[in-house]
């Protein structure tokens, strides 16, 4: 049967819980720099967060709620872009100023796996830059570099929950998905992640714990620490407190090893 060899991590809602008071924030702050008067409630957001990337998202809000609106000059791509340019940065001072952490037991898990010798991805809708930025500011300078694959943003022109984000992070890891198993917080991650054949691990948040997780392997409120034990939604831990490696191979050995008599 395959080993377990890779872990592929979603950023999003999974590493930390960066939407509602990050992405939003910085969104709305690029919206006053630019002259808008639009502002993204905690609950708007909610709802535009149906469509993933940053700059999809602002085209899908502009169709909703100012279908009429012209940019003030350029085309309405180029303006895009550069309130996204703009929002970016916002969005990578926050993290540099510390306000964004990692979510429960993820540090832990890394540096786990790293020691186990697990190899580590990333696989996200995000802008590379913000990924960087959050690992650097979350972990360390060198964090960048533990993973061999940071698959980011536009580098595959669909976005989740297309599953070509997966696929271009187990192209650059050079494995299968039987080999690996991915983190995801959202039913668009997890289609997307499903979409590449991986097993995945549901972290919810608030924004997600009402979605659909039908095919996840394992749904749980958060990674889990030594004094804050995880609470499983769905699936079954056999009574772990936390996800560790040990889990994780557990886990693995028995969604291949299902699929490979089923
Ligand atoms: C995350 C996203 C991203 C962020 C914004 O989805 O949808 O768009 O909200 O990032 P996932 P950018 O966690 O499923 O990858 O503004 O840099 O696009
Ligand atoms: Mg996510």
């Amino acid at each position: 049967m395959q080993e377990l060899e890779a872990l592929i991590f979603d950023v999003d809602g999974t590493l930390a819980d960066t939407e509602r008071d990050g992405h939003r924030v910085a969104f709305n702050l690029a919206f006053a720099e630019a002259g808008l008067d639009w502002n993204w409630s905690v609950e708007l957001y909610g709802e535009l967060l149906a469509v993933t990337g940053g700059k999809e998202r602002i085209r899908f809000y502009l169709q909703r709620h100012h279908p009429d609106f012209r940019p003030p000059r350029g085309d309405l791509d180029a303006f895009i872009a550069g309130l996204h340019a703009a929002k970016t940065r916002h969005f990578t001072r926050m993290l540099a100023e510390g306000r964004l952490p990692l979510r429960p037991g993820v540090a832990r898990l890394l540096e786990e796996a790293r020691a186990a010798g697990l190899r580590l991805a990333i696989a996200t809708t995000t802008t590379p830059a913000n990924v960087e930025a959050l690992l650097v500011h979350t972990l360390g300078p060198d964090a960048p570099g533990w993973f061999d694959a940071i698959s980011a943003g536009d580098v595959v022109p669909a976005k989740k929950p297309a599953a070509d984000i997966y696929h271009h992070a187990l192209e650059a890891l050079g494995l299968p998905p039987a080999a690996c198993l991915a983190f995801e917080d959202s039913a668009h991650g997890l289609a997307a992640a499903r979409g590449a054949d991986l097993e995945t691990i549901v972290t919810v948040n608030d924004y997600t714990r009402g979605q659909d997780f039908t095919g996840a392997l394992l749904v749980v409120d958060h990674l889990g620490e030594p004094e804050r034990p995880m609470t499983v939604l769905a699936g079954d831990a056999g009574g772990a407190a936390m996800v560790d490696v040990s889990l994780l191979r557990r886990l693995h050995a028995r969604a291949r090893g299902l699929e490979r008599t089923a």
